[in-house]
């Protein structure tokens, strides 16, 4: 009898060790909003510290040549979780109010990976719209990321300058009370909350007119809202909560395998850390913030750790669209950023077809399976999707992650091949090629672009070529000299374009 209980016992203890073993590693995206090149110490930064995200930088595979898809973010969140360029939907910067983005019969990554086995969660920016155009926030908000393949989500649902100034969880707003329901306008006045406009008095710091809407928290927004004050958020605890709920999916699904999409508000305006990371740095609230996105990123790591969990789980570290200082409120990024350098040595910031548009931290940490290394290969987030796709064993279907490349080798760092063209989209489009920047010529000259100050957008009504193998700063445009490379780059694009 003993040895028979001996014997089921190893049976049962080889099976648990078996499935253990071809469990499929579990993958978290920490995508950062708004964090340039230079933002991190491990990627060069001298006035601002980030040991936690150092230690992915320096535990896996550092990309020098990391691309997010666009230079916004609504589109750059679009093509990670599509495999699709957002060009082809038209997508831009969504207002507070705007309609889900990614139709509900198009395949996503997280719907995806749910197909093979994974349990999904979005937590934290969103910015993809919700609803079909007329939401309601006092009912049940849909379609969103339940919609699309999430499991779970946990939102700001669009940015935290945009109203409604509330956390969503999966349909519903957060801690409503039905007794003071929300309304919504980005045409309108509605209620009777002060705004920044006609309040200058009651602000925590200024912003420029379209800013200058309903003061939420001590900070005016873009849109108008009234109602809903039991469930307006308080920016300072934001990343603490999405972190408290991070850590509940981790826990709940840690048998099985599960796909986190963590999607941090900073270091996005309203810069608003929390007390204990004021002053962290010498620059200000965008300094500070970032401190605190690399005091977050820790404990979330740290609680993969405690889990034992880390060894199975990839994690992808990056940003929606590089740097950006004064996007709309006056809270001293400009003055006090010192010999900080955001974008570090490349030229432009958000919004701009320039490097520094799209060239963003990118990590891919898997600590036991991925050799720590640094990687020029040049990557984008759009082939995420194939390549983690290859990594479960999914094929594609035709119409699937479109415009998405498997490179999973790439991505672990075991090979150092990249994309041979690379679209990096902006207010134009632009190509990478090997050494080579192309800017394809527009006349489009939003008018936004000048409401931003000290925007660089890198457009212009004449072809820009630039070799960044000796000029990294997009300074010199050789595109008369060499009129045969820029027919061949414009032919890939209009390929690209028509495909
Ligand atoms: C712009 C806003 C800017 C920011 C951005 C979205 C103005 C003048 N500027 O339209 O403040 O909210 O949209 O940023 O309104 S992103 O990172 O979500 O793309
Ligand atoms: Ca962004």
């Amino acid at each position: 009898m003993k040895q028979l209980t001996i014997c089921i016992l190893s049976i049962m203890l080889l099976s648990i060790m078996a499935t253990a073993q071809n469990k499929k590693p579990n993958i978290v995206i920490i995508y950062v909003d708004d964090l340039g090149y230079g933002d991190l110490s491990s990627y060069g930064a001298t006035e601002v510290n980030t040991p936690n995200v150092d230690k992915l930088a320096n535990g896996g595979v550092k990309f020098t040549d990391g691309h997010c898809s666009a230079a916004t973010c609504t589109p750059s969140r679009y093509s990670l979780l599509t495999g699709r360029y957002a060009f082809r939907k038209d997508a831009a910067v969504l207002p507070g109010d705007a309609p889900l983005l990614i139709s509900t019969d198009r395949a996503t990554l997280p719907g995806m990976l749910k197909q093979n086995g994974y349990n999904t969660a979005v937590i934290g920016k969103w910015h993809l719209g919700l609803g079909n155009g007329d939401v309601d926030w006092n009912g049940k908000v849909a379609p969103g990321p339940l919609e699309i393949g999430f499991d779970y989500s946990y939102l700001i649902p669009s940015t935290g300058d945009r109203v409604p100034s509330v956390m969503l969880e999966n349909h519903h707003v957060v801690g409503l009370d039905q007794e003071d329901p929300i309304e919504i306008s980005y045409k309108k006045k509605v209620g009777t909350d002060p705004t920044g406009i006609e309040n200058p008095e009651l602000l925590r710091y200024p912003s420029d007119k379209f800013h200058g809407k309903t003061i939420v928290n001590g900070v005016s927004r873009i849109g108008y809202m009234s109602g809903g004050n039991s469930a307006r958020f308080r920016d300072e605890t934001v990343p603490y909560q999405m972190l408290h709920k991070a850590r509940t999916f981790i826990d709940e699904h840690q048998e099985e395998p599960f796909f986190l999409y963590f999607a941090f508000h900073d270091i996005h305006v309203p810069r608003l850390p929390d007390a204990r990371f004021q002053g962290a740095t010498d620059m200000g609230v965008r300094g500070d913030a970032i401190v605190q996105m690399d005091y977050i990123t820790g404990e979330l790591v740290k609680h993969l750790e405690k889990r034992g969990l880390s060894e199975n789980t990839i994690i992808v570290f990056s940003s929606d669209n590089g740097p950006v200082l004064d996007d709309g409120y006056t809270d001293e990024s400009v003055e006090r950023l010192g010999k900080h350098q955001p974008a570090g040595p490349y030229r432009g910031n958000k919004y701009s077809a320039y490097e520094a548009g799209t060239r963003v931290p990118t990590i891919v940490y898997w600590p036991g399976t991925i050799v720590a290394r640094e990687s020029d290969a040049l990557v984008t987030q759009t082939d995420l999707y194939a390549s983690f796709a290859e990594l479960v064993g999914h094929e594609l279907e035709a119409s699937e992650a479109p415009d998405s490349e498997a490179m999973w080798s790439t991505f672990a760092g075991e090979s150092f091949e990249g994309r041979e063209y690379l679209l990096e989209e902006s207010v134009t489009l632009a190509l990478r090629h090997g050494q080579y920047k192309y800017i394809h010529p527009t006349k489009k000259n939003p008018s936004w672009i000048k409401l931003e100050k000290n925007i660089e957008a890198g457009v212009s009504t004449e072809a820009q070529l630039f070799d960044l193998s000796n000029d990294v700063g997009e300074q010199e445009n050789i595109a008369s000299k060499n009129k045969k490379l820029v027919k061949k780059l414009q032919k890939e694009i209009e390929r690209i374009q028509n495909n």
